[in-house]
């Protein structure tokens, strides 16, 4: 019966009925005082009227009413909290394995790409019963990426990357809004997302790819900007060695450490002198308004691809990218 009431969207995400089961929950509890509540004051209204209790009783107070009413809400609160907390871990932690698209939204298209090389526009292909992370960022002002049949909603920032994901459980299309007013044509930034089973999915990443990979690009990129002048994957050159960057720790030269992921990467092309890795001077000429957000993608794609030998997950049926070179050695630094 709740399948076909068109009080929800369809459910074609694992998460769709864990929050809607919430949310039927949060109705369920806030209906039923409201009910109470109203049939209360009606009761309480004839019963104590005027005409019938002309006299007024004093009352003291009761300790027992008092915590009653503080432990059954606070109670219920608990629950409703904990309950809200386990979806919101799930939804926080994308599966390592899942399937990476990298999303690029402006004023008013949303664009996609798959790490294998497929760039689409307003359309978004992802495969059955496959976990896939959405990596996402704006190339002007804030945009919000909603998809409803999955119950997946986050924002999507200019200068941020963000992250969502979701595994679908049934073939289809689905609907796909931005949910943050972004000016004139808003409400014509819409979209849907194609769930195709495995095999087709397949079929169509490898189909019409002619551009290459993400990382491919990056890596033509990456000598056409002249990167390769002072980052060489051989020896340590004026800039640091990339090879293996990803994901690991950086020190830097104000004593600091952080991780090397698609912010920190992003953000040394961008503002290089904002974080100085240790032992190197800020002599890394800026690359804004010279790079786009897409291509600031393929370049951490192919940085990322040269640290993937270790960290290919088993089962992974991606096409491997070609390290450069072939057997490095260890990063250290
Ligand atoms: C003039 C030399 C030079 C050029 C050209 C250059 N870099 Fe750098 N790069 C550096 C230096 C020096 C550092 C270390 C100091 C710092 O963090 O600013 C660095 C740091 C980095 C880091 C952080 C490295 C780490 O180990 O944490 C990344 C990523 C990076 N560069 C990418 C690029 C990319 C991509 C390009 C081409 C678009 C590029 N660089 C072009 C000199 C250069
Ligand atoms: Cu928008």
């Amino acid at each position: 019966m709740w399948q076909t009431l068109p009080l929800w969207p369809a459910r074609a995400s694992t998460l769709a009925g864990r929050t809607d089961a919430l949310m039927i929950f949060m109705l369920a509890v806030t209906g039923f005082f409201t009910v109470m509540i109203f049939i209360l004051i009606l009761v309480f209204a004839l019963r104590f009227r005027r005409t019938r209790n002309p006299i007024v009783t004093h009352i003291e107070g009761s300790n027992a009413l008092e915590a009653a009413w503080t432990l059954i809400p606070f109670g219920i609160f608990m629950v409703m909290f904990i309950w809200s907390a386990g979806i919101y871990m799930t939804w926080a932690q994308p599966p390592p394995n899942a399937e990476e698209v990298f999303v690029v939204g402006k004023q008013w298209m949303w664009k996609f790409e798959h790490p294998e090389g497929q760039r689409e526009i307003d359309q978004l292909h992802v495969p059955l019963g496959r976990a896939v992370r959405l990596t996402m960022i704006s190339q002007d002002v804030i945009h919000s990426l909603f998809l409803p049949e999955f119950r997946v909603k986050q924002d999507v920032l200019p200068g941020r990357y963000t992250t969502t994901w979701f595994q679908t459980t049934k073939p289809g299309s689905y609907h796909l809004f931005c949910t943050q007013y972004c000016g004139t044509m808003h409400s014509g930034m819409i979209g849907e997302v194609v769930v195709m089973e495995p095999a087709a999915y397949q079929a169509w990443l490898s189909g019409g790819n002619a551009e290459g990979s993400l990382a491919s690009t990056g890596q033509k990129l990456f000598q056409q900007l002249g990167c390769t002048t002072c980052h060489r994957f051989d020896t340590q050159g004026r800039g640091p060695n990339l090879l293996g960057l990803y994901g690991k720790p950086v020190l830097l030269d104000d004593g600091r450490t952080v991780t090397a992921d698609d912010n920190y990467i992003r953000e040394s092309i961008l503002t290089p002198g904002a974080k100085v890795v240790a032992g190197f001077k800020p002599i890394m000429p800026t690359f804004q308004g010279i790079v786009n957000e897409e291509q600031l993608l393929s370049l951490a794609a192919y940085l990322k691809s040269l640290s993937q030998p270790e960290r290919r997950q088993p089962g992974s049926n991606r096409p491997a990218e070609p390290p450069h070179p072939a057997s490095a050695p260890a990063r250290s630094r």
